[in-house]
């Protein structure tokens, strides 16, 4: 039921050790997600300060219908960065999709989610696919000829650099042809003081997140990074439109990394996310760029986050 599609290669290694020996270092937010990674995420959408998920949702339900005629029913959907699903489940009703394809880095985060559905809704198709789609949005096989919805909820796409945010929604493009469109929320710009509560919360589950990179590096290279020596930083760069996430060392640092020493003088850096934000208008102008000729938006009525459908 879960394919792997180009599963772990070695390049990425090579591409993560090359990262944290680079001036700053960095770390791609993708390797937040180990299991406990998974799990600080699940909380910080439960912030109060994280106002990014409950807007979504309010958009979704209020306007659930609306959203399902210009989606279509009966297609298949095609949930990407799908981790528990939560998401992805709440239009199995409005859409009644045929099949439902998870895609996520992180089988740990799909596996039970498809078979907790698959119990629910015999009569969907579901399947999974593991897979890094930061640099190609390969998914095999695994798509018939008809018609699909791809959703990429979030404001995930905001990770992604503009130059390959276009390139991704390009490749979606190509794969949704003349019978398929794609569902997607992203983040907007907003006073500075708001985008960084929302980065650098109240209870320190952001910074705990940020900081469990290094933990999940340490696990994959046999590293030594000490998580408490470094500190969470979170701020909006405003004339790049992105909040960007940074583990700062509190002292001088040597860390052992793949049989070579990095060091850290006190206040060094890694740059571990990009959270990018655009006006509607910017994010309506990047999809038809990307080849979408229709796009609907819908907002909250305070304008902090917006959905798109582009076909
Ligand atoms: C999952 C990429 C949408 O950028 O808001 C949350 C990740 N990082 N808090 C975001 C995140 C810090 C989140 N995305």
């Amino acid at each position: 039921m879960i394919s792997p599609v180009r599963p772990q290669a070695r390049s990425e290694w090579a591409a993560l050790v090359e990262g944290l020996f680079s001036t700053p270092a960095v770390i791609p937010p993708k390797y937040f997600y180990d299991s406990l990674g998974c799990t600080l995420f699940q909380a910080i959408c439960e912030l109060p300060e994280y106002y990014l998920t409950r807007t979504e949702r309010a958009i979704f339900t209020t306007h659930a219908d609306t959203i399902a005629a210009v989606a279509g029913r009966g297609r298949q959907f095609v949930d990407l960065g799908a981790g528990d699903c939560a998401k992805g489940e709440f239009w199995l009703s409005a859409l009644q999709p045929r099949r439902f394809i998870a895609v996520d880095i992180a089988a740990a985060a799909i596996e039970p989610a498809l078979a907790r559905m698959a119990a629910a809704h015999p009569e969907i198709e579901f399947s999974g696919v593991v897979t890094d789609f930061s640099d190609v949005l390969d998914l095999g096989p695994e798509l018939d000829g008809s018609g699909v919805t791809f959703f990429y909820p979030g404001s995930s796409i905001g990770n992604f650099s503009p130059d390959k945010a276009l390139a991704l929604l390009a490749q979606v493009r190509h794969m949704c042809g003349n019978r398929g469109g794609l569902l997607i929320g992203a983040d907007t710009p907003k006073e500075p003081s708001r985008l960084e509560a929302a980065y650098a919360d109240t209870l320190g589950v952001t910074a705990a997140f940020n900081r469990n990179v290094l933990n999940h590096v340490n696990a994959m290279l046999g590293s030594d990074f000490d998580p408490a020596a470094f500190s969470h930083v979170a701020f909006y760069n405003v004339p790049d439109r992105r909040v960007e996430m940074h583990l700062q060392a509190s002292t001088p640092q040597r860390v052992q990394v793949a049989g070579r020493e990095r060091v850290f003088t006190q206040g060094d850096r890694i740059h571990t996310e990009n959270s990018y934000k655009y006006s509607p208008e910017e994010f309506a102008a990047l999809l038809r760029r990307a080849g979408f000729s229709s796009v609907v938006v819908w907002q909250d009525p305070a304008g902090d986050f917006a959905v798109y459908y582009a076909e």
